[in-house]
């Protein structure tokens, strides 16, 4: 599978593009019962919501071989290559999953915290998503600013020492002040980006997005796979390997064969 030049266009304008079908109801079931899995693990790889649920999980591709395969894949990575126009590495994977009352993400933008923390040079990356549930309006979809990737790092964001998740997730988060935002809204928009079980997001590093609290019944489970070209790696190592690669090998990428065997194993 490869991209049209028209997804492509649509990509460097509005900063994101998702492709329907991408996986079957058979694999997306073998990615949720992985995922699942590895969100039952205790270490600080796993973050939580203050009732102690897990909300997100950093690094699966180190801790599961179904999931480490998925970020081979080639319907994640020839994609993305075509879209960077070079070899990648996997910079950071997680899962995310928004239970009933599952709480909010804050503005911010993926490649914020990469550069900050993580020293990744440039602006240039794929967050890939794969939606694992039917993702619709009313289970808090995601929320983007089309067009905010053309701005590169958006603001000055902050980091909030009062944040519950401070020591986790918003000390590296860096988050997008209330000001950017309105800005950026009056002049890009915001869109919602909803999409059924098996589809994938293609969404450039730099895009301002977040989320909101999931007060409906619906699970929204997501797998992330974020991608950066070889000649732009990581180059300070402040945070675990969970969190920032150190493997800067280009990735040779497995077919649907190889990744529906490696579920059989
Ligand atoms: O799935 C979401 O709501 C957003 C996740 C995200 O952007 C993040 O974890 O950095």
């Amino acid at each position: 599978m490869d991209l049209t030049e028209d997804q492509c266009q649509e990509f460097r304008d509005r900063g994101w593009i998702v492709l329907s079908d991408v996986f079957g109801p058979e694999e997306v079931e073998l990615l949720s019962d992985a995922a699942l899995d590895v969100l039952e693990r205790p270490g600080p790889e796993v973050g939580r919501e203050a009732d102690g649920s897990p909300h997100v999980s950093w690094g699966m591709h180190l801790f599961n071989e179904q999931l480490a395969v998925l970020c081979r894949h080639e319907n994640l990575i020839n994609p993305s290559r075509t879209l960077l126009d070079n070899e990648v590495y996997v910079h950071q994977s997680r899962i995310n999953i928004k239970q009933t009352n599952g709480s909010i993400v804050a503005w911010h933008q993926d490649f914020g915290t990469y550069h900050r923390v993580d020293g990744v040079p440039h602006p240039k990356g794929v967050m890939i998503a794969v939606f694992l549930d039917d993702v619709t309006e009313v289970n808090a979809p995601l929320l983007a600013v089309p067009g905010s990737h053309k701005e590169g790092l958006v603001s000055t964001a902050s980091v909030d020492p009062s944040s519950p998740d401070f020591e986790q997730v918003s000390k590296y988060r860096y988050d997008i002040t209330d000001e950017t935002m309105a800005r950026l809204v009056d002049q890009y928009g915001l869109e919602t980006i909803t999409a059924s079980a098996g589809s994938v997001l293609f969404m450039d590093m730099t895009v301002v997005h977040g989320s909101t609290v999931n007060i409906s019944p619906l699970r929204r489970l997501l797998l992330y796979v974020n991608v950066c070209p070889v000649d732009n790696r990581g180059e300070t190592y402040e945070r675990p390997e969970y969190y920032a690669a150190r493997d800067f090998a280009p990735i040779i990428p497995v077919s649907s064969e190889e990744f529906q065997l490696a579920g059989q194993t």
